[in-house]
């Protein structure tokens, strides 16, 4: 019994999905008396990251009442997901990261030369912890070698474009060509022989100036049907739905599954600044100007 307690706190302990896996496959196996050299049964073989966490604390929790000497388990780290978001230069990139990791937007920074890197941790329903890895890479990149390195081991792309620029749309497809070479080419070295992509995003960006847009609502389902993703529109200027656009992506990667009023949670409150042109003022009457002392006119 205590051989078990102490190995079960062992697997426990570990934070990485793998040894849960193998634990919970253990486990099965005990319960259900098969040999310890069974195949992991499938069920286990499809246990969620957001089911196994979960788990983890139920057997802490009817732990704890046999055995109080029983020191609390570390905190699991909580998983981290790589996102890069790809596409041309000035459609947002850095605007939406900064917006979604540190809820700023500013003219301050320059156009991003190398790589950016930023990690937002978020909460999830039913508790479910996950940090995004957010990376950044300049619109300058599309020709360059770097950046099927940048995206190997990306388990989301997030292809962005500027609404009001039909260029920087029409361009995300060679986007998602770059990313579909390098997972060909990493299958390849790998030896697989289906190459896997990670999953793809298509985000339309500058929804603030959604007047001056020129990409339709049709031509964007279009794009998110053909990579097989989903799509979102927001602007990192307001921080209209970017927080919605990274929760659905964080939830769908984690495997968890959001209801409509999760999403809304996320919402940022929009502030609309009223312009008041000098025009339509209605001034009070004290506050009107003091009208221009006269002075007097001698006609000659
Ligand atoms: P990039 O990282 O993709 O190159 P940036 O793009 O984040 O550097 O943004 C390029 C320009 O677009 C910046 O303007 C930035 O302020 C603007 N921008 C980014 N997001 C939005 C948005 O949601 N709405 C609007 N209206 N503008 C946005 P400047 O003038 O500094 O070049
Ligand atoms: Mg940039």
């Amino acid at each position: 019994m205590w051989a078990v307690l102490t190995w079960a706190r062992a697997q426990l302990s570990s934070s990485s999905p793998a040894a849960l896996q193998g634990c919970a496959a253990r486990a099965a196996r005990a319960v259900s008396g098969c040999p310890a050299s069974a195949a992991v049964p499938a069920a286990t073989r499809h246990v969620t990251l957001p089911a196994l966490a979960c788990s983890r604390a139920r057997i802490q929790l009817l732990v704890t009442p046999f055995c109080p000497w029983w020191p609390p388990l570390a905190p699991i780290a909580p998983p981290q997901f790589k996102v890069i978001l790809l596409g041309n230069g000035a459609v947002g990139k850095t605007s939406l990261a900064r917006r979604f990791a540190q809820d700023e937007f500013g003219p301050e920074y320059k156009q991003t030369i190398g790589l950016d890197f930023l990690l937002k941790r978020l909460e999830l329903p039913g508790k479910v912890s996950v940090t995004l890895q957010l990376w950044d890479i300049g619109g300058q990149s599309l020709t360059s070698k770097m950046i099927s390195a940048y995206v190997a081991g990306a388990q989301a792309v997030v292809l962005c474009y500027d609404i009001t620029s039909m260029e920087s749309f029409e361009d995300l497809m060679r986007w998602y060509e770059v990313v579909e070479k390098a997972a060909a080419a990493r299958a390849a070295k790998s030896g697989a022989a289906v190459p896997t992509l990670p999953k793809v995003f298509v985000l339309g960006n500058k929804t603030d100036i959604s007047h001056m847009r020129c990409v339709k609502m049709a031509r964007h389902q279009e794009l998110v049907g053909k990579v097989g993703g989903s799509g979102f529109l927001c602007s990192a200027k307001t921080g209209d739905q970017v927080n919605q656009a990274f929760f659905r992506i964080a939830a769908e990667l984690a495997g968890v599954k959001l209801s409509r009023p999760d999403i809304q949670v996320q919402g940022k409150t929009i502030t609309a600044h009223v312009i008041n042109h000098k025009g339509d003022a209605h001034e009070e009457p004290g506050e009107a100007e003091a009208p221009a002392k006269r002075r007097p006119c001698t006609v000659m």
